[in-house]
């Protein structure tokens, strides 16, 4: 039988799980007979840096489904040289936003194929097929979409927040600009509503899963879909296992545990995956009408994303 999964997905969190299920599925999740691995991704950490496109939560599971992700730091390319950053530096070019001589290439490819009238779906397509990626790759819109950060010193834009600042500053409140008025990429919402698995996976709940529900269309076929619809807490014993999912929460008024964060999918989602560490919360979580399972979360290196994405199968679902 092929089993179709479709990962709602930021960067880090997103292509570990998504990774997982390359592994656990056939052929890599490549698409055959209805089945196979679609990867929806956020686009609003999009930014523009000397002149080209960079999509780094995009980037981040292409390099990891392709097995070229820089394990140690989450993001960029394996075995990186710097040497066309430092001569930027020299021409005058802020460079404070780290672009590998590798990952720079993939940034070319992509402006120049934009450029020539290529939506970022398409040119998704052919970078992550280029690198040898198997599983479909989707950012959840072609249009322009990009995550702002209302702090006490103003409001910023999203790498300037999280980079530059190194997320430091409290967030007060988090807008998406151009959402309104943007649309699903092609196959987004047939990967969502015809999926027999749909994930949200271990990803910040407001940098990267908010504004992938948010493009119109997307959560109406979220809670249409006939999948069964699971999400992995990205908090586990009250901490963010990566980034500022945790004060994020904090700052914006919400519990920081996996009870928190199942309070913010109570429409899109019907099983919530909790760490062992979280086990005493099944209960209240329970309360809120999911369905619990309690496991290890925490994934490490592919082998604990594949085991993950096999438990996941095995235990949740599709719905048959
Ligand atoms: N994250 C950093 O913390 N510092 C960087 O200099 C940096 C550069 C960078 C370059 C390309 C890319 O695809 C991602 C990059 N990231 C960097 C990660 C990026 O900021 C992501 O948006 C976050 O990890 C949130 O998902």
């Amino acid at each position: 039988m092929s089993i179709s999964v479709t990962v709602l997905a930021g960067g880090v969190g997103g292509a570990r799980l998504a990774h997982g299920f390359a592994l656990a599925l056939p052929d890599g999740g490549a698409p055959s007979g209805g089945g196979g691995l679609t990867c929806v991704v956020n686009v609003g950490d999009d930014t523009e840096r000397h002149g080209l496109h960079v999509s780094p939560d995009l980037d981040t599971v292409m390099y990891t489904l392709a097995g070229l992700n820089d394990e140690e730091r989450g993001w960029g390319l394996t075995g990186e040289s710097y040497t066309t950053l430092a001569q930027l530096e020299r021409l005058g070019e802020d460079t404070w936003f780290t672009l590998g001589d590798k990952d720079l290439a993939t940034h070319v490819v992509r402006t120049a194929r934009l450029r020539d009238g290529q939506p970022l779906s398409a040119a998704t397509g052919s970078l992550a097929a280029s690198l040898g990626v198997r599983a479909r790759l989707l950012p959840v819109t072609d249009d322009r979409v990009r995550t702002r950060v209302s702090t006490p010193s103003g409001t910023l834009d999203f790498q300037e927040y999280f980079v530059r600042r190194q997320h430091a500053d409290a967030v007060l409140d988090l807008t998406y600009e151009g959402i309104g008025t943007s649309g699903p990429a092609p196959g987004v919402l047939d990967a969502v509503g015809g999926t027999d698995l749909l994930v949200v996976a271990p990803s910040n709940p407001f940098l990267s899963v908010e504004p992938v529900l948010t493009v119109p269309g997307v959560r109406d076929a979220v809670r249409a879909s006939r999948a069964r619809r699971v999400a992995v807490s990205p908090i586990v014993g009250g901490r963010a296992l990566k980034g500022p999912a945790a004060q994020i929460l904090e700052t914006l008024g919400h519990e920081v545990s996996a009870l928190g964060v199942a309070r913010l999918y109570t429409d899109v989602v019907d099983v919530m995956v909790i760490d062992t560490a979280d086990a005493a919360l099944t209960a209240p979580i329970e309360d809120l009408g999911f369905e619990v399972l309690v496991t290890d979360t925490v994934m490490g290196g592919p082998d604990g994303r594949a085991r993950l994405a096999r438990e996941l199968l095995a235990a949740v679902g599709p719905r048959t």
